[in-house]
C-alpha cells in the first residue's frame, strides 16, 4: 500500500532561502519579459521546490555536467525552462548571465524549451508534455541496470537518483500512465517526481478537465505518494524528498501545492500567468510586492549568488569522492572498470561484428524479422550494453536476446525488457536509457504501431540518440490482419523525420548489413523495417555489392546486362526488390535493359555525394519505383521521369500474397508499367506519378 502523508508546513524558511528563491523567480520573470515570450508562471510557482531539490539534495557538478554518477534532473514541464536556465546559471554551469538575457533568441543557449546538447546541464529535450517523465523512467531503468551489472559488494559505483519535475499537463498525458505503470511495476525506488500541483492549465482551472485523484492513481501504480501543502516551505519539500529517497522499493510522487505566477498581484493562480510575459507594469508590481528591486533587471543579490555557487565546491567534492571510489573499484576489478568506461563512452569493443551471419540462398526463404533476430542473438551476446525488448510482441518482432534474462522488478540484471503494450512510453524510455549512457537501447513493435511512438522517435532524431527500432510486419504483405495492421503511410512518415535513418532491407543479408550500420554508425536513431513473410535470400556470391551498398542507402544490385546506360532503372525496397529482379529478367527477354537499384535507406542515399547518386541513377534514365507503401516522396527524390508502383489507399484483409497481387505488386505489372513509362516518354508525355490505383488494369 502506498503511503500518503501530508507534511508539516510550519517551519519558516530562512531568509537566505527566500532570497535565493526570489532570485530564481525574478530571473525567470525578467527572461520572459525581455523576450516578450515564454512561461513565467510555472517558474514563479515552482522556484521554491526546485530550490529545495537543487540546494538540499541534488548531486551534480556544474563544472562537469557529464560526470557519470550525477543525479539526473529532468524538467518534464519544459515550458518552464526559464527556471532551469536560472538554476543552471546561478549554480555555476557554463551558462553566463548574457545567455539568460538572450532567452529564446537566435543562436542562444537558452532556447524556448530545454534542448539536450544545447545547454550544459540540460539532461533531456522536453516540451512535448509527458515525454520527460517517461525519459526519467528510462534513466532510472538505466541506473538500476548498470548498478546490477557493475556494482560489487563494497563498491557502489552506480548509485544515483533520477528526479523529474512535472506539471498537470505531464500527468494528463496518457504517456504518464504508461510510464508510471512501468515504473511502479519495476519498483524503481530511485525515481522521484515532483509535481507542480498548481490547479491551472492553459484553458483555466484543472476543474475543467483533470479531477481524478492523482495521488490515488499513482498509489495504484505502486508509487509512494506524498503531498506538500505549502510550496514555499523549503524544509517541508526537503523532508518529502528525504522520505522519498528513504523509500527504496517504490518510485515517489511528491505533489506540491504550488501557485502559478506566485507573487503576481493580478495573475497569480490564473491561466494568464501561464504562457506570456507578465507585462512591464505587472513585473514592477510583483517585484514591489516581494521587496525586490525594480531595477536592474536580472538582479542577483551577492549573498544569493555566493550561496548558490557553493554547488561548485559541493559538486566537485562529490565527483572526487566518486572517483576515489571508482579507483578502488578499478583496482579490485580492472576489467569491469574499463568495461564501465567503455560503455559510458559509447565505444564498441574490437571485433564486435566478427562472425555476423552470411545467409545463402539455401537458407531461404527467410523473413527479415527472423534474420534480425539472429543478428540480435549474436551481437546481443557480444555487447552486454544492448538492452531492449518489445511492446508485448517479442515472439513476433524477434527482439529477444537468448540467455540474457528478463529485466524484472528487483532482478535488474536481465536485458530483455517487457514494455507491455505501451509504445509511447517505450519510445521515451528508450530515449531516457540512451540519454543516461551505458546502454544501447532498442525496442520493437508492428510497424503500423510506430505511430503510437512517433513523439519520442521525433525527439530521438532531434537529439541524435542511438536508439534502434525494430518494426516488423512492414507492409500489406503481412496479410490477414487487415488494413488496421497494414502500414501504408508509415514509411514516408518516418523518412520525413530529419535525422531518422530508416532501413527496409530486401533480404536476410541486407538485414545484417543494416544492423551493422545501426550499431556501428554514429548517426542517431535507426529504424529497421522488416517483413513478417519469408523472402528469398540474395546470396552474397551472386550479389557481392550488398555489404558495401547497404550503408550507402542505395546501390546497384543487378545491372543492365548489355548496355552501359540502362533503358530503365527499377528502384525497389524490401520485399519488392525481388519483384524488380524478376522484372529485370523478363524485360530483358523483350529487349529492355533494366538496372535494379536496391534502396534500403532513402535517407542514407540522399546523403551521398552527387557523383555517387549520379552513378547509381544517371540523369535522364527513366525510373520505376516499386514499394508496397505510399508513393509520396519518391518523385521529388528521384526526378521527373518516374513512375511508382505504390499504395495510396489502406490495405485490406486477405493473405499477403493475394494482397500483393491485387495491389499490383507482380512481375507482370512491373514489366507492364516499365513499358508504359518508356512508351510515354517516347511520346514525350508529361512526367507521371502513378500508383496501381491510377494504373489501367492494375487490379
Ligand atoms: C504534448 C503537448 N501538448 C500540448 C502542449 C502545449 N502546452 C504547453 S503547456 C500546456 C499545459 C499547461 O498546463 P500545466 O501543465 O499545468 O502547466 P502550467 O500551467 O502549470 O505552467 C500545454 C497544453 C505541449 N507542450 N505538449
Amino acid at each position: 500500500m502506498a503511503t500518503s502523508a501530508t507534511l508539516a508546513t510550519t517551519i519558516a524558511s530562512p531568509s537566505l532561502d527566500e532570497l535565493c528563491i526570489n532570485t530564481l523567480r525574478f530571473l525567470a520573470v525578467d527572461m520572459v519579459q525581455k523576450a516578450n515570450s515564454g512561461h513565467p508562471g510555472l517558474p514563479m510557482g515552482s522556484a521554491a521546490m526546485a530550490y529545495a531539490l537543487w540546494d538540499r539534495s541534488l548531486k551534480f557538478n556544474p563544472r562537469n555536467p557529464h560526470w557519470p554518477d550525477r543525479d539526473r534532473f529532468i524538467l518534464s514541464a519544459g515550458h518552464g525552462c526559464a527556471l532551469l536556465y536560472a538554476l543552471l546559471h546561478v549554480t555555476g554551469f557554463d551558462l553566463p548571465l548574457e545567455e539568460l538575457k538572450m532567452f529564446r533568441q537566435w543562436g542562444s543557449h537558452t532556447p524556448g524549451h530545454p534542448e539536450y546538447g544545447k545547454t550544459p546541464g540540460v539532461e533531456a529535450t522536453t516540451g512535448p508534455l509527458g515525454q520527460g517523465l517517461a525519459n526519467g523512467v528510462g534513466m532510472a531503468i538505466a541506473e538500476v541496470a548498470l548498478a546490477a551489472r557493475f556494482n560489487r559488494p563494497g563498491h557502489q559505483i552506480v548509485d544515483h537518483y533520477t528526479y523529474v519535475l512535472v506539471s498537470d499537463g505531464d500527468l494528463e498525458e496518457g504517456i504518464s500512465s504508461e510510464a508510471g505503470s512501468i515504473a511502479g511495476h519495476q519498483h524503481l525506488g530511485k525515481l522521484i517526481v515532483l509535481y507542480a500541483d498548481n490547479h491551472i492549465t492553459i484553458e483555466g482551472s484543472t476543474e475543467l478537465t483533470f479531477t481524478e485523484d492523482r495521488m490515488a492513481r499513482f498509489a495504484a501504480f505502486g508509487w509512494h505518494v506524498q503531498s506538500v501543502e505549502q510550496s514555499n516551505d523549503v524544509e517541508a519539500v526537503a523532508l518529502a524528498l528525504k522520505n522519498a529517497r528513504e523509500e527504496k522499493d517504490r518510485p515517489s510522487l511528491i505533489a506540491v501545492r504550488t501557485h502559478i505566477g506566485f507573487g503576481s498581484p493580478h495573475k497569480q493562480d490564473t491561466a494568464a500567468a501561464h504562457g506570456e510575459a507578465l507585462g512591464v507594469e505587472e513585473v514592477h508590481l510583483t517585484k514591489e510586492g516581494m521587496n525586490w528591486p525594480a531595477s536592474p533587471s536580472f538582479y542577483i543579490p551577492a549573498e544569493a549568488l555566493e550561496h548558490f555557487r557553493r554547488a561548485v565546491a559541493r559538486g566537485s567534492a562529490a565527483q572526487v569522492e566518486w572517483e576515489s571510489r571508482f579507483k578502488a573499484f578499478a583496482q579490485e576489478y580492472p576489467d569491469l572498470a574499463s568495461e564501465f568506461q567503455r560503455v559510458i563512452d559509447r565505444r564498441l569493443p574490437a571485433n564486435w561484428d566478427a562472425g555476423l551471419p552470411a545467409f545463402t540462398s539455401a537458407d531461404g526463404p527467410v523473413a527479415t524479422r527472423v534474420a534480425s533476430g539472429k543478428v540480435i542473438e549474436i551481437i546481443g551476446s557480444r555487447l552486454p550494453e544492448m538492452m531492449g525488448g518489445s511492446a508485448d510482441l517479442g515472439p513476433s518482432t524477434h527482439t529477444n536476446i537468448d540467455g540474457a534474462g528478463s529485466f524484472e522488478p528487483e532482478d535488474w540484471a536481465g536485458r530483455n525488457m517487457h514494455f507491455g503494450i505501451r509504445e509511447n512510453a517505450m519510445g521515451a524510455i528508450l530515449n531516457g536509457m540512451a540519454l543516461h549512457r551505458g546502454l544501447i537501447p532498442y525496442g520493437g513493435t508492428f510497424f503500423v504501431f510506430c505511430d503510437y511512438m512517433r513523439p519520442p522517435m521525433r525527439l530521438a532524431a532531434m537529439n541524435a540518440l542511438p536508439v534502434i527500432y525494430i518494426f516488423t510486419h512492414d507492409s500489406i504483405g503481412m496479410g490477414e490482419d487487415g488494413p488496421t495492421h497494414q502500414p501504408v503511410e508509415q514509411l514516408v512518415g518516418l523518412r520525413s523525420i530529419p535525422g531518422m535513418v530508416v532501413f527496409r532491407p530486401a533480404d536476410a543479408n541486407e538485414t545484417v548489413a543494416a544492423w551493422h550500420v545501426a550499431i556501428g554508425g554514429k548517426q542517431g536513431p535507426v529504424a529497421l523495417v522488416l517483413t513478417r513473410q519469408g523472402l528469398p535470400v540474395l546470396d552474397l556470391k551472386s550479389y557481392p555489392a550488398i555489404p558495401a551498398g547497404v550503408p550507402l542507402g542505395g546501390y546497384i544490385l543487378a545491372d543492365s546486362p548489355t548496355t552501359e546506360r540502362p533503358d530503365i532503372i527499377l528502384i525497389a525496397t524490401g520485399s519488392e526488390v525481388h519483384l524488380a529482379l524478376e522484372g529485370r529478367e523478363q524485360l530483358a527477354t523483350g529487349g529492355v535493359h533494366a538496372r535494379v537499384v536496391s534502396m534500403p535507406s532513402t535517407n542514407l542515399f540522399a546523403s551521398q555525394s552527387d557523383d555517387y547518386r549520379e552513378k547509381i541513377l544517371p540523369a535522364g534514365v527513366p525510373l520505376l519505383v516499386i514499394e508496397a507503401g505510399s508513393p509520396v516522396g519518391w518523385q521529388s527524390f528521384v526526378g521527373p521521369q518516374i513512375a511508382v508502383i505504390g499504395i495510396d489507399t489502406f490495405g485490406s484483409s486477405a493473405p499477403g500474397k493475394v494482397l500483393m497481387e491485387h495491389y499490383g505488386f507482380t512481375v507482370e505489372n512491373v514489366c507492364k508499367q516499365a513499358h508504359h513509362l518508356l512508351n510515354q516518354l517516347k511520346e514525350e508525355a508529361p512526367c507521371v506519378l502513378q500508383s496501381p490505383q491510377t494504373m489501367e488494369g492494375s487490379f
